[in-house]
């Protein structure tokens, strides 16, 4: 370990990176590129944190201990790095500005934190106005990421990735020797890309807590059961990060009642704001991203603690017979799992290109799958097929359509109604699988009621419509003799 005391920051430019904002992440990121040879400057906007690190974890590599924001500048070797580790929003704000008056043309700004990618492409544009590179880094992979290897995706200009990219490779998690970190294009779309990954995390965890829910009070099996449900899908092609914590999560026992942990916890679903933001950006871009969508109304639903308190005597009127195979059920929710998740990825994909399009960003979804093989919340074996089907045609119009998902889902519809139909027929509500069956079937019907929706908004607001039969735009006089004309 060494240490630099402020005094020697001042005069020594050492360091090849600094960290400002050592919370729980920034303090990870600092001693994950300290443990890979890097000399990292340190600073909180309270030195409490930079003594608990250097206390702790001071042995980790070498560090330079600064104050002030003057003593960090200071210590970095040039071009300076520096990334940002502190709360998103405004705090962010206030801290890129501090550094900027102190930075000079060509030094870099990576802002590390959960942004919102439109502050990123405000952020970037003033940077860059001011001759400074603004990299807007989305990380994943929570704490235990940060320390041991997240997924990195960083946006903003190539000239910054070339001096940053290798240092960031270097941190990143690696899976078959390939980096989670990739450059993903410019300004936003670093995070942007990250508020997906978000997203589709919401998906996963919505569809992972249906199925449980579904042989829990469906089926009847035990919690324990169904931890074991969970261990061995997550040895098939469900294998994932969050599958295999599922079973964790399930086999945990509550100390004080000897009941399993999840029968304590209370069932309402918090929030951080990232998958509010997904589908928020995929309303404007007009992609539906049902799977997300539902995952997010699931979770603000399950915190509505007193409308369901009053609502619990409302009448089930349920229908169906509960199943009696528990081995065909598991298989088919196991089928339905699978079906729903490939429809939550081919839906973030999209809308991934829709971003791409709608700000010229460029972006190769066949990258993405590949920096999200690792070290991120949401890896998963899948991730392999979604870039090998990406590299087999980069201009997939939906993942649904490339042969290894159309066949998988082909072959797991069936499955997929039969537990629909079940969980409506029994009033368990299943929120991200109807949707995600329904998207499905809208997508693949070759005539949507869409037509009479024209219809109707061009009586009534004379909207117009086209016709099947020849090229043009019409109108139909609703209120006169109801001829058609060209609008
Ligand atoms: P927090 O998001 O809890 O932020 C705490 C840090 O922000 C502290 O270092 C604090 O300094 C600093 N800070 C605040 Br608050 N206001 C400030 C201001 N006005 N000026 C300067 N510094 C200020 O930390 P975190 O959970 O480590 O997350 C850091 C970033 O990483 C966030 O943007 C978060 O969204 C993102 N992220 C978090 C996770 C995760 O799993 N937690 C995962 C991926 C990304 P202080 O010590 O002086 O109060």
């Amino acid at each position: 370990m060494t240490q630099s005391s402020p005094g020697d920051s001042t005069t020594t430019a050492r360091a090849q990176i600094g960290v400002t904002g050592l919370a729980v992440m920034g303090s990870n990121i600092a001693r994950n590129l300290a443990r890979h040879g890097h000399t990292v400057a340190l600073h909180n906007r309270t030195t409490a944190k930079t003594d608990a690190l250097l206390e702790k974890h001071g042995d980790d590599g070498d560090f330079v201990r600064t104050e002030t924001m003057e003593e960090f500048v200071a210590a970095l070797e040039k071009p300076r790095r520096v990334l940002i580790m502190v709360k998103a929003g405004d705090p962010t704000d206030a801290v890129i500005h501090e550094l900027a008056d102190l930075m000079e043309d060509g030094d870099v700004i990576i802002d590390g934190g959960n942004s919102l990618y439109t502050d990123t492409i405000r952020r970037e544009k003033e940077m860059s106005e001011r001759n400074l590179n603004f990299v807007g880094a989305g990380i994943s992979g929570g704490e235990v990421g940060a320390l041991e290897g997240p997924s990195i995706m960083p946006g903003g200009p190539k000239e910054a990735y070339d001096s940053l990219g290798p240092l960031l490779e270097s941190i990143s998690a690696h899976v078959d020797g390939e980096p989670c970190c990739t450059h993903i294009g410019p300004d936003g779309s670093g995070h942007f890309v990250k508020m997906v990954h978000n997203g589709i995390e919401y998906a996963d965890m919505q569809l992972i807590g249906e199925a449980y829910d579904l042989l829990r009070r469906a089926l009847g099996l035990s919690v324990e059961q169904i931890a074991d449900v969970f261990r061995d899908w997550n040895s098939g092609d469900l294998e994932s990060y969050l599958v295999e914590i599922t079973a964790e999560v399930l086999s945990q026992t509550d100390a004080e009642t000897g009941k399993p942990l999840v029968d304590v916890i209370v069932d309402a679903a918090g929030q951080k704001g990232t998958g509010r933001w997904t589908v928020k950006s995929a309303l404007d871009l007009g992609v539906p991203v049902t799977g997300i969508g539902e995952a997010v109304f699931a979770r603000a639903l399950s915190s509505e603690l007193e409308q369901r308190a009053a609502a619990t005597g409302l009448k089930a009127g349920t229908i169906g017979e509960k199943p009696t195979d528990t081995e065909s059920f598991v298989s088919d929710v196991r089928a339905a799992l699978y079906a729903s998740k490939v429809i939550a990825y081919a839906q973030g994909f999209d809308q991934i290109a829709a971003g791409s399009e709608e700000y010229g960003w460029d972006l190769h979804p066949g990258a993405m799958a590949t920096i999200w093989r690792g070290g991120c919340i949401i890896r998963a074996q899948f991730l392999n097929r979604i870039r090998d089907a990406y590299d087999e045609d980069p201009d997939l119009k939906s993942l649904l359509l490339a042969p290894y998902f159309r066949d998988a889902v082909e072959e797991g519809v069936e499955s997929w109604r039969r537990v629909v139909t079940t969980a409506a027929g029994l009033g368990i509500p299943v929120p991200a699988f109807a949707s995600s069956l329904s998207y499905y079937d809208g997508l693949r019907s070759e005539r949507l009621p869409a037509a009479l929706t024209q219809g109707l908004r061009d009586f009534f607001g004379a909207h117009t419509y086209q016709r099947v039969d020849k090229e043009g735009t019409f109108h139909t006089l609703w209120s006169e003799d109801r001829s058609e004309v060209e609008a």
